[in-house]
């Protein structure tokens, strides 16, 4: 009976072009697909005299797999994959590795980690970004689980996936548990953050300085020869570009309104429970759902009758602010991106490689840029780096940008133009870098009605104080507790 390297289930669009990438690269699949009649087409067509072989159990999956087994499943995230570990449990034996490469919520691959774990099995949960493209010519892979599956699947692994110019893989070993599913989810927040700043780059040229789809084309095509070079904006210039069957632009025909899966917001989520300020992408998830808000926005457009005031001045010079804003932005989006990561990986027990996450996002992923080149330097300075901004080169960077990005965001709100992601980043920068904010006040208002205490500027930190404000209260202060 002819053997197989790994097992793969769930035969839709990730799931075969990763066989046929796997296959490519000399390893013998087995593949299994609920629906059978997948299997049956997917052998018969593209998989057809590979070393791809059809199976049409569990069972038969199973006993077609070298030991330590190993079986990836890339199908539906949610209850599917509960289900089909407990299926394969009933087959697989211990030292056999279950590999989830959907988008699984990094609790629930937690979770199943420390079941399949229980079991004497070992248990992978892998972020795979890219797409069907990806999939099928090199994805960017975010492996974490059991540490012992890593030197099991590390070969297959970095076989399949994207590399960069000097040939490293964009793979590499994140943490225990849940890491890889967390990075995969951290990755697709700044997606959100990278998009959402291109699309208001956009509009401020389209609606501030009135330009054409064609010449905003020209520009992000030269913005991708500078330190915004990216596959974003690479695709951008051509989506900008792209004429309907009619010769005109096609993105001017396509309805405002954004769709979202959820990562996003799972993201953002995660940020409120680490208490790590996450406002770029936050706003970025928050622009999606305002634009969803179609009918709502064109009521109140009429009800507001609002314009937009043109952008005056030098028109190429202001395209050049909006270029630094975009990079101003992006540093912070990044910058809050990695604060998170951090911050959960003390929360979680990992050790995150920061300078390595760069790196697997440099290729294969929609995020990939020069720009991650950047941020791999800088934790290679120093690996325990507390924020990119304190960072010298991104430090430097920052100051060049700053009176550009200052002159975009009160342009936009002088015209009315919405800029949350740029506004956004500008004042978590204005915040961050204040050496005093305004929260004594807010600290008083609390002690105030709810006899929260405070600390004081000249007593030592962890001393609490409370005052009597009204003359009325008693001196009980309350206990201090987070729900
Ligand atoms: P889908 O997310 O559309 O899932 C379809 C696959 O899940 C089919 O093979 C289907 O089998 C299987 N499935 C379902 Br639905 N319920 C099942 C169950 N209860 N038991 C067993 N199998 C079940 O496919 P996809 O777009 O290829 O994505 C696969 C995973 O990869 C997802 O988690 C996705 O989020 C993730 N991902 C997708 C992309 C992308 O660009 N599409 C990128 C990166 C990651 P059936 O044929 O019997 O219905």
């Amino acid at each position: 009976m002819q053997m197989a390297d790994i097992g793969l289930i769930g035969l839709a669009v990730m799931g075969e072009n990763l066989v046929m990438n796997m296959e490519s690269k000399g390893f013998t699949v087995a593949v299994y697909n609920r629906t059978l009649e997948r299997v049956k087409h997917f052998v018969e067509g593209r998989a057809k005299d590979k070393n791809i072989i059809g199976t049409y159990s569990i069972a038969e999956l199973v006993n077609h797999l070298k030991k330590p087994r190993r079986v990836m499943m890339m199908v539906k995230a949610g209850a599917a994959v509960d289900n089909l570990i407990e299926q394969l449990l009933e087959h697989l034996e211990p030292g056999d590795i279950i590999i989830d490469g959907g988008n699984s919520h990094f609790p629930d691959t937690m979770r199943r980690c420390a079941y399949v774990e229980s079991h004497g099995l070992l248990y992978a949960g892998v972020g795979v970004s890219g797409g069907e493209e990806g999939a099928l010519h090199g994805p960017s892979l975010m492996p974490g689980g059991s540490p012992a599956a890593w030197p099991q699947i590390k070969g297959i692994l970095q076989a399949i996936c994207a590399k960069v110019s000097d040939g490293s893989p964009c793979c590499d070993w994140v943490g225990e548990n849940g890491a890889g599913h967390f990075v995969k989810m951290v990755h697709n927040g700044i997606e959100y953050g990278d998009m959402q700043l291109i699309c208001e780059a956009y509009q401020l040229m389209r609606d501030g300085l009135g330009m054409s789809a064609q010449e905003m084309s020209n520009v992000f095509a030269q913005w991708n020869n500078t330190e915004l070079d990216s596959y974003l904006i690479e695709i951008t210039a051509e989506i900008l570009a792209y004429k309907d069957t009619d010769g005109a632009p096609i993105v001017d025909k396509i309805l405002d309104t954004a769709g979202q899966k959820g990562t996003g917001k799972w993201t953002a989520i995660a940020a409120l429970d680490e208490g790590v300020p996450l406002t770029l992408i936050g706003e970025s998830v928050w622009a999606r759902s305002l634009s969803a808000h179609k009918e709502e926005r064109i009521a109140a457009a009429e009800a507001f009758g609002r314009q937009i005031t043109p952008v005056t001045g030098d028109k190429e010079q202001f395209i050049e602010c909006i270029r630094q804003a975009l990079y101003a932005s992006k540093i912070i989006s990044y910058a809050q991106g990695y604060a998170l990561m951090r911050s959960a990986a003390k929360t979680y027990g990992w050790n995150l490689n920061y300078g390595g996450i760069a790196l697997i996002w440099r290729g294969g992923c929609i995020i990939r840029s020069a720009f991650l080149g950047k941020i791999e330097e800088a934790f290679h300075r120093d690996a325990d780096l507390q924020n990119l901004l304190l960072d010298p080169y991104f430090c430097g960077e920052i100051k060049k940008l700053v009176p550009a990005w200052r002159t975009v965001v009160s342009t936009a709100v002088n015209s009315g133009i919405p800029c949350p992601a740029f506004a956004a980043a500008l004042s978590y920068f204005d915040g961050y870098t204040s050496g005093r904010l305004s929260a004594n006040l807010l600290q008083a208002q609390r002690d105030y009605f709810g006899a929260h205490t405070y600390e004081r500027l000249d007593a030592p930190r962890g001393q609490f104080f409370h005052t009597n404000w009204t003359g009325h209260g008693g001196d009980t202060s309350a206990a201090t507790y987070s729900v």
